[in-house]
């Protein structure tokens, strides 16, 4: 087989053959497979195998893969230059497209990856509030800078632990790790530290432990504890910006966060990523204000135009309407198999993104994530890579359904899925 040939040779010259870990399928014991190419909802490998994709990029590809509106506006960008790292008219009318949907972002700065944006997003709420602590929670992912690569300390209370090597344990504890969906631990460490702490970020809905939701209040208790010690909020909407609604979950939630962090959708599958918010906090940045943040490709203009081609579609189709209903659809199709099946499972969904548990209760944070019965979620992704249907390669992952999705294909995987369970 190809890909096992590339596969080879890829780890002879990549850490672990991949340029990102998840991609190299851990997570369910096994080697990935290379693609050849992409259209629509469907991937073809090297070695000629086709699959319905519930993954989309992790999320950029929310038209589907190569839509035609895109590959020809990057074709047509291409001709007049790849990069300047000079000012152009499209980070303009990324800019405004962004202050326009997005509630709460009234200036935004463009940067190549969601992980430059939260971390540049913290580096600002630091450089703001002149305060150094900041607040993550367990199970949400938010790129890899050193300040988020942290674990809870050993302590209820105490400052973080590097969840990663070559995090200096002086970086992590300026992090306190909380558990997501536990007001009460956050009041604590608010009665403590909350003079000392800059911000708390947070995943507008946790989708790096499956897809989780906000319980009853919490966004909006959370949003009052930090206006009352004087933290601001940073609301990474790098999966969900765009992709649930034009505003994102703060539009769906009515919350207003201080920054919002954004990326994937909002570069047509082309590297990119972006933080907003309030003027006031934003012109902190360099040249104008003292927090210096930068990017040789910041902006570039092919990732600009894909980017506003695929918003400017979402807009046109009517988007968000559609693609709840195929999730929707999706949803129902796994509940009624695992149901009819007697195997006990949870399946959460909201818009285009859905998330298949192996355990009966609800989701409140990644300890519940941590309790399912992994040896199914293992034996139904490659009962289903082999049926041509590839959904996430870990169950800490989230599916993502396209516009190029039919409700037929959705109908053909559930077929799929059925089949592969039956046989268990
Ligand atoms: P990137 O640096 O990977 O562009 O974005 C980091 C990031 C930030 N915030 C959230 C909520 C994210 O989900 C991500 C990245 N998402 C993962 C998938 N869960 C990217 C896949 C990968 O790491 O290869």
């Amino acid at each position: 087989m190809i890909s096992q040939k590339l596969f080879a040779k890829a780890k002879t010259l990549i850490p672990g053959g991949v340029n990102s870990p998840v991609r190299a399928f851990k997570n369910v014991d096994g080697d990935p497979f290379f693609v050849q190419r992409a259209k629509g909802a469907r991937i073809e490998d090297v070695d000629g195998k086709n699959y319905i994709d519930y993954i989309g990029s992790w999320g950029p590809n929310i038209l589907g893969h190569a839509p035609i509106e895109i590959t020809s506006a990057i074709h047509e960008a291409a001709k007049n230059g790849v990069s300047y790292g000079i000012p152009n008219a499209f980070e303009v009318q990324m800019a405004q497209i962004i202050v326009d949907w997005v509630p709460s972002v009234e200036k935004v700065r463009m940067t190549n990856s969601g992980t430059e944006a939260t971390m540049s997003a913290i580096r600002l709420a630091r450089g703001f509030t002149g305060r150094d602590k900041i607040i993550k929670f367990e199970g949400c992912y938010h790129g890899h800078s050193d300040s988020l690569l942290v674990a809870a300390g050993s302590g209820a209370l105490t400052f973080g632990e590097p969840d990663s090597a070559g995090v200096p344990r002086s970086f992590a504890s300026e992090t306190i790790t909380l558990p997501y969906n536990d007001l009460e631990r956050l009041e604590e460490v608010f009665a403590i530290h909350g003079e000392q702490i800059a911000a708390v970020i947070v995943e507008s809905y946790p989708a790096n432990a499956g897809l989780v939701f906000p319980q009853k209040g919490y966004l909006q208790k959370l949003r009052e504890i930090t206006r009352q010690y004087g933290a601001l909020v940073i609301f990474d909407e790098v999966m969900t910006g765009f992709r649930l609604a034009r505003g994102g979950v703060q539009e769906l939630e009515n919350f207003e966060p201080d920054l919002t962090a954004l990326g994937k959708v909002i570069g047509g599958g082309l590297p990119v990523g972006a933080f907003g918010g309030r003027a006031d906090i934003m012109d902190m940045l360099a040249p104008v204000g003292p927090v210096y943040q930068a990017g040789t490709l910041s902006g570039n203009p092919l990732a600009m135009v894909a980017g506003l081609t695929q918003l400017r579609e979402l807009d046109k189709r009517g988007a968000y309407e559609y693609l709840a209903e195929v999730g929707e659809q999706m949803a129902q199709g796994l509940r009624k198999i695992f149901c009819e099946k007697g195997i006990a499972h949870r399946v959460n969904q909201v818009g285009s993104m859905f998330c298949l548990y192996f355990l009966d209760e609800e989701i409140i944070n990644v300890d519940t994530v941590t309790k399912q019965d992994f040896k199914f979620f293992k034996k139904l992704f490659w009962g289903c890579l082999e049926e041509g249907v590839y959904l996430a390669p870990s169950p800490y992952e989230t599916g993502f359904i396209s516009l190029a999705h039919t409700n037929a294909d959705i109908d053909d995987t559930l077929d799929v899925i059925e089949s592969v369970v039956a046989q268990w």
